[in-house]
């Protein structure tokens, strides 16, 4: 509910814990990033609400949910599921309202995939099984080992803007069919998908204190999140430099950690690729949700013999693409998420004219009001450029070329981080040379951003740490023991 004052849009705008609603005495504000106007003010947690949060989720787990049967757990998840799909019109809504992206891409994309996410590990729920080991024994006994995986406790999902509804899925999800309980905290610039699905949690019948949404500020909600000592694991979405921090807090305390840190990832045209296919896969992995996709395709390596035809083509694309209204089915591009953010990511298209890139579209603000960005490709962009190396979050392309597959794969190398890569050509064993070549968490051939719930999900190097999704979730959020009796 709204309070005085503050436009009603039609979700909850408090904390949800064990179990309840609540709101606080203070909130931040929520602006449309397609006008700037105030959406709605959503309660900001403070120390003592994460502390409630947290002893919630901990009751919880020392609790039923602790002792629930794999197939219970699936049906909670199952439920959620079904709920999401029944509200994927209102979500995909919430989702474009909030953070400035056209509606099409949240109907298509994060919501289908949050559905489909809570099911694949609904799936999982019940199959969670160990393995009986072989030995020498025990001193001459005979002995008879197996292992189990078993939940970690209090799981603290930190979840960024950009496409928060499904990534609260890819916490969330795993979380729950292991059998843990969750403290989800929201970014403060796109807190309502996920205030909405905790709506669906609480009607999908979750036993109090199993998930708790949070809603808050990072350095004030988030830090105390990560720093309570009865929180088991963090489970982060984010910026390297506050991944980093949250790192450091984890080692002191020995609690588990994922971390999902962005990228640089390349986009790598071979000479004999499909041009065609790969400037339609090159515009959607650099405009796709403005940009802001931790994924996106943003160094595009191109082999000199199709430099000029590849830099002609995404010129192209960056103009055809229609930046607007998030509501306007015509709309491919949205507004960024922020003032802030737009700021940051015109600093960079700045940076890259000062560094002698040469700007063969965008580069500038369409006239009106919002965060809107033209798409923009730079060409000629030099290895070392600022643009080439730090993620910008944002529809801003790099195009490089490159002589031969060695250079092509130094290149792609050539970065701190390594989320994914995408490969462009039609020889198939090229195809496994590069993959086999290229560091990143994530190699797709002939496709951009081909993610799926049952596929592992993370980066190498600054990119992060650990796994989420597919089997690889249920590992990251187990603990796994060994049992040896005697016999
Ligand atoms: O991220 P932050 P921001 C990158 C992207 C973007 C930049 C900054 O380049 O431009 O980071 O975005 C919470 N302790 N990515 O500032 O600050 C915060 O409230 C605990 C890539 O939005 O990392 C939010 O919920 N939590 C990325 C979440 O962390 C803290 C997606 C992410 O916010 C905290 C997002 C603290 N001290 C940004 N400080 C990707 N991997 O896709 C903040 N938070």
């Amino acid at each position: 509910g709204a309070s005085a004052g503050t436009p009603d849009i039609g979700v909850s705008t408090g904390l949800f814990i064990d179990g309840r609603w609540r709101s606080g005495s203070r909130t931040f504000d929520v602006l449309n990033p397609a006008d700037g106007s105030l959406l709605t003010r959503v309660t900001a947690a403070d120390e003592s609400d994460v502390d409630d949060a947290v002893r919630s989720a901990r009751r919880a787990f020392d609790g039923e949910w602790g002792q629930a049967a794999g197939t219970a757990r699936a049906a909670v998840l199952h439920r959620i599921a079904d709920l999401i799909e029944r509200d994927a019109d209102r979500l995909a809504r919430l989702e474009a309202l909030d953070i400035g992206k056209p509606v099409g891409q949240p109907a298509m994309l994060d919501v289908p995939n949050a559905a489909a996410t809570f099911r694949h590990f609904a799936g999982w729920a019940d199959k969670i099984t160990g393995s009986a080991i072989p030995t020498d024994g025990y001193f001459g006994r005979p002995t008879h080992s197996y292992t189990v995986r078993e939940p970690i406790g209090v799981v603290a999902a930190i979840i960024p803007w950009n496409t928060p509804l499904m990534i609260a899925a890819w916490k969330l999800a795993p979380a729950l069919a292991t059998g843990n309980t969750v403290v989800v905290k929201p970014a403060e610039d796109a807190p309502l998908s996920i205030l909405a699905l905790a709506e669906l949690v609480q009607e999908a019948g979750v036993p109090a204190g199993v998930v708790n949404v949070i809603p808050g500020l990072g350095e004030e909600a988030g830090a105390a999140l990560v720093r309570h000592p009865e929180v088991d694991k963090i489970s982060f979405t984010g910026s390297p430099e506050v991944g980093r921090q949250i790192g450091r807090v984890a080692a002191e305390s020995f609690k588990r950690v994922t971390l999902e840190l962005g990228g640089k990832s390349p986009q790598i045209v071979l000479a004999d690729a499909d041009v065609e296919a790969a400037v339609q896969g090159i515009a959607l992995g650099l405009f796709f949700n403005q940009g802001e996709v931790c994924a996106a395709g943003t160094r595009v390596l191109v082999h000199r013999s199709l430099y000029d035809q590849v830099v002609e083509a995404l010129a192209g694309a960056a103009n055809g693409q229609v930046v607007g209204d998030p509501f306007d089915p015509q709309t491919t591009m949205g507004a960024l998420v922020s003032q802030e953010h737009l700021d940051r990511v015109l600093s960079y298209v700045d940076r890259a004219k000062d560094e002698g890139a040469r700007l063969v579209a965008g580069g500038g603000r369409p006239r009106g009001e919002g965060y809107f960005i033209q798409p923009t490709v730079f060409a000629d962009v030099a290895r070392d450029a600022t643009i080439a190396r730090e993620e910008i979050f944002g529809p801003v392309g790099a195009v490089i070329p490159f002589d031969d597959v060695e250079e092509a794969i130094e290149i792609a190398n050539e970065t701190e981080y390594g989320l994914a890569a995408t490969i462009w050509t039609r020889d198939v064993s090229l195809a496994h040379t590069l993959a086999h070549e290229v560091r990143a968490g994530a190699v797709w051939v002939n496709g951009w951003a081909a993610i799926n719930p049952a596929l592992p999900w993370g980066g190498v190097k600054t990119s992060g740490v650990g796994r989420e999704l597919g089997w690889s979730g249920i590992l990251a959020n187990t603990e796994e023991k060994v049992v040896t009796i005697v016999l």
